[in-house]
Order: structure tokens, then C-alpha cells, then sequence
């Protein structure tokens, strides 16, 4: 099948079996233009809470269709690649979590999204790159755990000086970055806005002109009155940003800003998913019910 064949064969399928395409900015161009709806984890997960779909095809990674089932449990979500991972989500388990729950008792687990349902299930509440912010202003006054990205606790510790302990995990696409990349791309396009991800390191971020979640980073280049900007996140944005302001120009900070695990998933993938309804995934009733309740606090202070 060629593209457009594939195209509509998905949408003979989607109709077929009453089921709906998310995928996440960071899936490549033709996944993201074959979805229903395209966006960040928080926005997605909202999606799948209110969806009528019988069906949820997630093209993204595994922690974000394990959301989507936590808060649509009566609906089949399905990951059409199986091995889709996060590794930043696997730098925690469970069984560590609990050990530190145990030795400090007194602090609030503020877990990002990133992470599996087990770990949701041991915190106190969830947050997403795009809400991260607001949430955390909530418990500022709070002691606190910031599981498990590293980077994005250190950035919010450093902008409102928390009480708060840091999970050592990080994205290893995010983090990679470096001060050299920063310096060669400002030489290199010198009106161009460097604009970062917070799951970059800090150093990194305290030399951006804005910093923040994909949407965040979006809305920004579409807002802006400047025309040309420097992108410190996965590379699958710039389909989208370049949809959105065809004549702004974007300049990825580095090349090998590519998440593996969301370049896994191929336009191929999202028709097998539909056709063969592959690949479940599902969460026991009592995580899910514990991963719910952090998940629902998140919600309802976005
Ligand atoms: O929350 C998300 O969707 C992720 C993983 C990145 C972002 O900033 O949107
Ligand atoms: Fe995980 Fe980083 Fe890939 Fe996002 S970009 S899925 S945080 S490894």
C-alpha cells in the first residue's frame, strides 16, 4: 500500500471498529497526520478520559497508553508497537520507590507522567511537563519528591526554591545536550530564539529564551513575533511547528535529538494495531485504582 492507500484503509478501519488515533508530537510527520487528535501527554490523556471511542489507538510510548487505560478503563487501548518504552520511565521501580516512601514518610511524591502505573500508584499526585509548574506552586510549601526526572525537578527547584529531593533519572534524548551545542547553534544563527525543553539540563535551560513543555514550545513559535528559533526537544515537533508557521524557520539544537522509542512507530504499525487490535495494553484493578487517584488530583489542578 502506498501512503494515501494506507491513509484510507486506517480510516475505513477507525470507523469500522469506532475507535480513535492519538498520537504524540514526537511520532513521525505521517503518524501525527493520520491521527485524530495530535499532542502532548496531558492533553492525550484528557482526550482519552472523554473519548466515545470503543477503541484507543496510542501512538506514543508505553507510559502514555497505561494512562490512557487508567483513566478510560472500559475502553481497549492498544500500543501498536509493543516494545515502545520510556527508558526515563524504567529509572524507577516500585520497589525503590517504597523503600524511599518509607525512610520519608513526610514527603509528598510528585510523579511525572513519565513513569509506569506501579509508581503512579505509590505517589501522591501526577504531573506532565505542561503542568508541572502549577502543580508543584500547589505544594511548594511542602517537603517533596520529584520522581523520576532529575532535570525538570532541578529546574523547578532552582525557579522556586523548594524543599524538594531529586529521583537521579533523566530522558537520555534531553539530556545529552550539551553547553557546546547551545554555543555552536547561537554562532551559527544568531537571530534565531533558543527555546528548551525541561528535561534538558539547567545550565542549558538558563541560557534559553523559553523554556517548556512540547505544547509549551509550540504555542510559543506560533505566539512569537520572532521567525526563527533554535528547538532543544524530540525533533517531531517541527512537523508540527512548521504546519502551524509555514514561513518561521526552526533549527533543531541537535541532530540526534530523535527519541528511538517514539521513532519505533510507522504509519504500517497504526494499521496492524487497528486491524488485528494489537497491541492491548491493560493494568491491574488495584494499581490502576492507586495510579487513578494521582492521576485525577493531577486533573483536576490543571
Ligand atoms: O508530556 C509530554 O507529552 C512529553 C513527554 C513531553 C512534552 O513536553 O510534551
Ligand atoms: Fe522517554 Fe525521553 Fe523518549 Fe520522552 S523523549 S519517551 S522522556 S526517552
Amino acid at each position: 500500500m502506498n501512503q494515501t492507500e494506507m491513509f484510507e484503509a486506517i480510516r475505513r478501519l477507525k470507523e469500522e471498529k469506532n475507535a480513535v488515533i492519538l498520537a504524540h508530537y514526537y511520532q513521525e510527520g505521517p503518524v501525527q497526520d493520520v491521527a485524530d487528535y495530535t499532542g502532548d501527554s496531558l492533553y492525550l490523556s484528557q482526550v482519552a478520559a472523554s473519548t466515545d471511542a470503543d477503541i484507543i489507538v496510542f501512538a506514543g510510548v508505553h507510559f502514555m497508553a497505561e494512562t490512557a487505560k487508567i483513566l478510560s478503563p472500559e475502553k481497549t487501548v492498544l500500543l501498536p508497537v509493543a516494545e515502545a518504552g520510556c527508558p526515563m520511565a524504567d529509572m524507577v521501580t516500585e520497589v525503590r520507590l517504597e523503600q524511599y516512601r518509607k525512610k520519608h514518610p513526610d514527603r509528598v511524591v510528585v510523579c511525572y507522567v513519565n513513569s509506569t502505573a506501579r509508581v503512579k500508584a505509590l505517589s501522591d499526585v501526577c504531573v506532565t511537563s505542561s503542568n508541572a509548574e502549577k502543580i508543584i506552586k500547589h505544594y511548594k510549601d511542602q517537603k517533596l519528591l520529584y520522581v523520576p526526572d532529575k532535570n525538570l525537578g532541578a529546574y523547578m527547584k532552582y525557579k522556586y526554591d523548594l524543599d524538594m529531593d531529586l529521583w537521579p533519572g533523566f530522558c537520555c534524548v534531553h539530556n545529552d545536550l550539551t553547553m557546546d551545542d547551545v554555543r555552536t547553534m547561537k554562532a551559527k544563527y544568531p537571530s534565531a530564539q533558543l527555546i528548551i525543553h525541561p528535561e534538558a539540563k539547567l545550565e542549558l535551560l538558563q541560557e534559553a529564551d523559553y523554556v517548556g513543555s512540547t505544547k509549551g514550545l509550540l504555542e510559543y513559535t506560533i505566539n512569537s513575533d520572532h521567525d526563527e528559533f533554535i528547538v532543544g526537544t524530540e525533533d517531531g515537533i517541527l512537523h508540527t511547528m512548521k504546519k502551524h508557521s509555514p514561513n518561521k524557520t526552526f533549527h533543531i539544537l541537535n541532530s540526534g535529538l530523535k527519541c528511538y522509542d517514539m521513532k519505533l512507530t510507522h504509519l504500517e504499525d497504526v494499521y496492524l494495531a487497528l486491524k488485528h487490535n494489537q497491541f492491548e495494553v491493560t493494568v491491574p484493578d488495584d494499581i490502576r485504582e492507586k495510579a487513578f487517584q494521582a492521576l485525577d488530583k493531577m486533573l483536576s489542578l490543571s
